[in-house]
């Protein structure tokens, strides 16, 4: 009787940590630095106010190949409009080449994009920082601010959750 009590206990404490995580993780507000000229804090009011994207349905597809999510619609603002707005900083146009961005979640999670790939290719007009999913405010399991590269033949894992900081960088040689 004791172990069973025991084993309760624990195993209830194991979930509440569950409940818990997601709103530990959960991000109001995103960075983005680095090799840029203007700093933004960017909140969902002020994606809100950008000139912003609403997507058709996707499925989010894991590594593995399983469907996690038939999603109707994201909307947010693409990866590649903030950065402008952030206005990248670079000595010449042949350093842009070397330009490579993080994604950096609350958890640790990350993931890096490069600057060609969303200037100069047509997947980087699918690379989305959003704030909605299927017409709701995101919940805590993966808000309030999330990023995802739509048209990534895989799409699990450059979907980052409580995203937290953009950071612009430059390969050093
Ligand atoms: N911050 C963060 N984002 C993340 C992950 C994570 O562990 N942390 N896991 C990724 C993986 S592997 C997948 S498949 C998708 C979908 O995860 P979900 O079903 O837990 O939402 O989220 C991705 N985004
Ligand atoms: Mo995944």
């Amino acid at each position: 009787m004791k172990h069973i009590v025991l084993i309760l206990i624990i195993a209830s404490s194991l979930f509440a940590k569950e409940g818990d995580i997601s709103q530990h993780y959960a991000t109001n507000k995103v960075v983005v630095d680095g090799l840029v000229a203007k700093k933004l804090i960017l909140t969902v009011e002020s994606l809100e106010k950008m000139s912003g994207v609403k997507t058709g349905s996707t499925p989010l597809v894991c590594i593995s190949g399983e469907i996690k999510d038939e999603v109707k619609s994201y909307e947010g603002v693409k990866l590649k409009d903030i950065l402008a707005e952030a206005d990248i900083v670079i000595s010449s146009k042949r350093d842009l080449n070397k330009i490579y961005i993080q994604v950096i979640a609350s958890d640790g999670y990350a993931v890096i994009f490069s600057y060609n790939e969303l200037f100069n290719t047509n997947n980087g007009d699918r690379v989305i920082v959003f704030y909605k999913k299927n017409n709701q405010f995101l919940e805590e399991y993966e808000g309030k601010i999330a990023l995802i590269s739509l048209d990534d033949n895989k799409n699990g894992p450059r979907h980052v959750k409580w995203l937290e900081k953009i950071v612009v960088k430059k390969i050093d040689l």
